[in-house]
């Protein structure tokens, strides 16, 4: 009810304020308050906090032992080669690990993606080997297509690239890509965050902190084609990943930072 008088309040009885003296409120029940403005120091307008970032979860890969879709939308994948492991918090089969031969594909799916989108996701490496390797890929193209999609990777100094192509041919002029400043941790579980809101306008966050970086290429907006996502391998130069992926989140829109920071320490991680 409260909320009914400011809103009457403010459609119909401010414009005429300088001429009236009373304030006669109807409410629904038909019951009726007076107020008189000689009365009245002043109105204070209760209006809701604007919701921000609207993101939307569209696929959400726990990786608990095997790779289905627990977002609700059905995204479901198929397992090829990769094993169950422990994760992060020591749950058996809480994760899985990747050999350099194994991914998880996911079918062609997410075409109707744009930017802006987020990712979020965990990996953990033993051993690093100044290699790129391929976390996830919108639109697995190989080395004879062209640039599609969305990926994200490692630098060969332990930083995080995150991309997309504009379906033109594999050169800095159909790509979108920043390669971060801030380097992941080997021998550590990483949490990483990536947000593409378009061309030089995206943040990669590692570990709950925004990681910099700098941009490469000039392409055109985002262009899917009908490849399979994955997660563990991008067949583009042949960027295999070895190591452990858990909770992988595909979301259109923006995270916030605090959005990270929440997923950073879900669980209670990093408190
Ligand atoms: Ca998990």
């Amino acid at each position: 009810m409260k909320k009914l008088i400011f809103i009457l309040v403010g459609l119909f009885i401010v414009p005429l304020w300088i001429h009236a003296q009373t304030i006669y409120i109807h409410l629904k029940d038909g019951s009726v308050i007076t107020l008189n403005l000689a009365n009245i120091d002043s109105i204070t307008f209760d209006i809701p906090e604007p919701v921000t970032a609207p993101d939307t979860l569209l696929a959400y890969y726990p990786l608990d032992g095997d790779a289905m879709d627990a977002s609700g939308n059905g995204y479901h994948g198929k397992v090829v080669n990769a094993v169950p492991d422990s994760d992060r918090f020591g749950n058996p089969n809480g994760c899985f690990y990747f050999d350099g031969n194994s991914y998880i594909d996911l079918g062609n799916v997410f075409n109707d993606l744009y930017t802006p989108l987020s990712v979020s996701f965990w990996f953990y490496k033993e051993t690093f080997h100044n290699i790129r390797e391929g976390i996830f890929v919108s639109d697995n193209f190989t080395d004879t297509s062209n640039y599609y999609g969305f990926w994200i990777r490692t630098a060969v100094d332990t930083q995080i690239v995150v991309g997309y192509g504009d379906g033109g041919h594999p050169s800095p002029e159909n790509r979108q890509q920043k390669l971060s400043e801030g380097k992941f941790k080997i021998g550590e579980w990483n949490h990483v965050v990536v947000v593409i809101r378009g061309p030089m306008d995206m943040n990669i966050y590692i570990n709950g902190e925004e990681a910099g970086g700098r941009y490469n290429g000039s392409g055109g907006p985002m262009v899917h084609n009908e490849f399979p996502a994955i997660i563990g391998k991008m067949d583009f130069e042949n960027m295999t990943f070895t190591g452990k992926i858990d909770d992988l989140r595909i979301y259109k829109g923006v995270l916030s930072h605090a959005d990270v920071l929440k997923l950073y320490h879900e669980g209670g991680w990093g408190f």
